[in-house]
């Protein structure tokens, strides 16, 4: 061992044989400088205590679920507004587009998951998603931010979230196409931070002899990302009030929603989402509800049946909102969690993690989960917020995810929901389009955010009289 190791290898060792590690030093002597170096330089950026609390409450335990004891249904702002909110409406979106206009707005990607359901092998932005042409899931986003910057006269700043395991190639990505005709001084990429996956008997897995083996750490993670990674900094300097959230496996997202943004401005809200009205009771989204006056989400997998069934005297679902990851986030209200040390509560996910067996030294790829990863969740910063709304939007209009390789929110059902919003809004402007028996759009067409981000900004454009049965379009 390189003598000038040994004082920092010998406190390393203290401190995980005190909370049952020191297994992870087990191929120390075997490492190079750098790789010994870079070990030590892990443990001791972690906190093992807290990290050997939530071992035991996540890992040696199955944790209960927290329900709230009496949830109701959570207060939402309908798509339209009702007669007595006309006006509200007309204040929000004026209000949400003089902030565009003054520049206060970031959009904020993110982007770090490993998108194993899809089985792309990239960053999940780099996957083509578009029903014709197949953009990338990023250019949909830059389209409709450089459509903003057009229509609001200012850049909107857009910050992405990734992990170490898609850092470089998002980058790359980018740089390799032009970063899609923004500025490059306005995208800033951070990564986010990680957690140690942890083996069935509470040990921390090796992912090579000389490194743990990390899990990103939830899209919980980006709210504390945010502040360490400088981003809060960048936008105090640009003058950023308002954080536009999104997941990048969402083509047909609003990135940008003048309306949404200024009714959460104008209720003073500190962070806020939009919900769709679920398409049965145990749809797997998160459900939106209110506790002792605060929004909280309840994930589907926690929700008792009674309550995921339980119906309102009308006969729709009492709990019928669900989350599609969308917020609005006040800057001010990150910065102020970060300032107070806040913690997300964080979840179990099993999973298969390879290894590097202790014995053996030699590989291991399990085929049946092996490990926990512990993830935070963005949703669960909602109760933190004194001030939180809800808005009902559309699930044509806004949620097209593409999560799976084929079947339920693949490419192929995203592609279709594209055109059918395409359809849709050209439909608006008089244009006859094709449908088959089932009603569903019968042709391609890919509109492109360049193009229009809603219906009206088709106002004054050369549109066809009609779209043909089974072609393919793009505007
Ligand atoms: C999420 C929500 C679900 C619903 C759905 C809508 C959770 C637990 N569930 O389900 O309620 O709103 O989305 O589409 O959130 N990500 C990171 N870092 C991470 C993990 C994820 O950046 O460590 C990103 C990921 O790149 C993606 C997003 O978060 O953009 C969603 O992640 P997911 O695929 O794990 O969430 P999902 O689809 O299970």
């Amino acid at each position: 061992m390189n003598t000038d190791l040994k004082p920092r290898h010998d406190r390393a060792m203290q401190t995980l044989q005190v909370h049952g590690q020191e297994h992870l030093l087990t191929f120390f002597n075997d490492l190079d400088d750098t790789a010994a170096g870079a070990l030590l330089d892990e443990i001791e950026a972690r906190d093992w205590a807290h990290l050997q609390r939530l071992i035991e409450t996540y890992v040696l335990k199955r944790p209960e679920a927290h329900v709230p004891e009496h949830p109701e249904p959570a207060p939402c702002y309908p798509v339209a507004p009702t007669p007595d909110r006309v006006e509200k409406y007309t204040r929000a979106r004026a209000l949400g587009e003089q902030l565009l206009r003054e520049g206060k707005v970031a959009a904020f990607v993110v982007a770090g998951g490993q998108g194993t359901r899809l089985g792309f092998d990239g960053p999940k932005g780099a996957y083509p998603a578009t029903p014709v042409n197949g953009k990338p899931l990023f250019q949909v986003f830059a389209d409709y931010l450089l459509k903003i910057a057009e229509k609001y006269g200012k850049p909107v700043p857009w910050y992405v979230m990734t992990s170490g395991l898609n850092h470089q190639p998002t980058v790359d990505f980018f740089k390799q196409h032009n970063h899609f005709g923004l500025n490059p001084d306005d995208v800033m990429f951070f990564t986010q931070g990680t957690m140690p996956s942890i083996g069935y008997d509470g040990r921390v897995l090796l992912a090579e002899r000389g490194m743990l083996a990390l899990n990103p750490d939830g899209h919980g993670g980006s709210l504390r990302a945010l502040h360490v990674s400088g981003a809060l900094e960048d936008m105090t300097r640009r003058g950023v009030e308002q954080i536009s959230y999104f997941q990048v496996d969402n083509p047909n997202v609003k990135c940008i929603d003048p309306l949404f943004l200024g009714l959460h401005a104008l209720d003073g809200a500190q962070m806020s989402s939009k919900m769709v009205l679920k398409t049965g009771p145990h749809e797997k989204v998160g459900n939106f509800a209110e506790v002792d006056g605060r929004i909280v989400v309840i994930e589907y997998s926690d929700l008792p049946d009674a309550l995921a069934e339980a119906k309102q005297p009308d006969g729709t679902l009492k709990f019928n909102a669900g989350s599609i990851a969308i917020h609005a986030i006040s800057r001010a209200f990150v910065e102020q969690l970060n300032a107070g040390g806040f913690s997300l509560p964080f979840h179990r996910a099993d999973k298969k993690v390879a290894h590097i067996d202790l014995s053996t030294g030699q590989r291991i790829e399990p085929t049946e989960p092996n490990a926990v990863k512990l993830e935070a969740f963005v949703f669960d910063a909602l109760p933190l917020a004194e001030k939180s709304i809800v808005l009902q939007t559309d699930r044509v209009e806004e949620f097209a995810p593409i999560k799976n390789a084929t079947g339920v929110d693949s490419a192929e059902t995203s592609r279709r929901l594209q055109s059918e919003r395409a359809a849709r809004w050209l439909e608006a402007k008089g244009v006859t389009i094709p449908r088959c028996k089932d009603g569903m759009v019968d042709a391609h067409i890919e509109l492109s955010h360049r193009t229009a981000v809603e219906a009206d900004d088709l106002d004054n454009l050369e549109l066809p009289d009609r779209i043909e049965p089974g072609s393919e379009r793009v505007l």
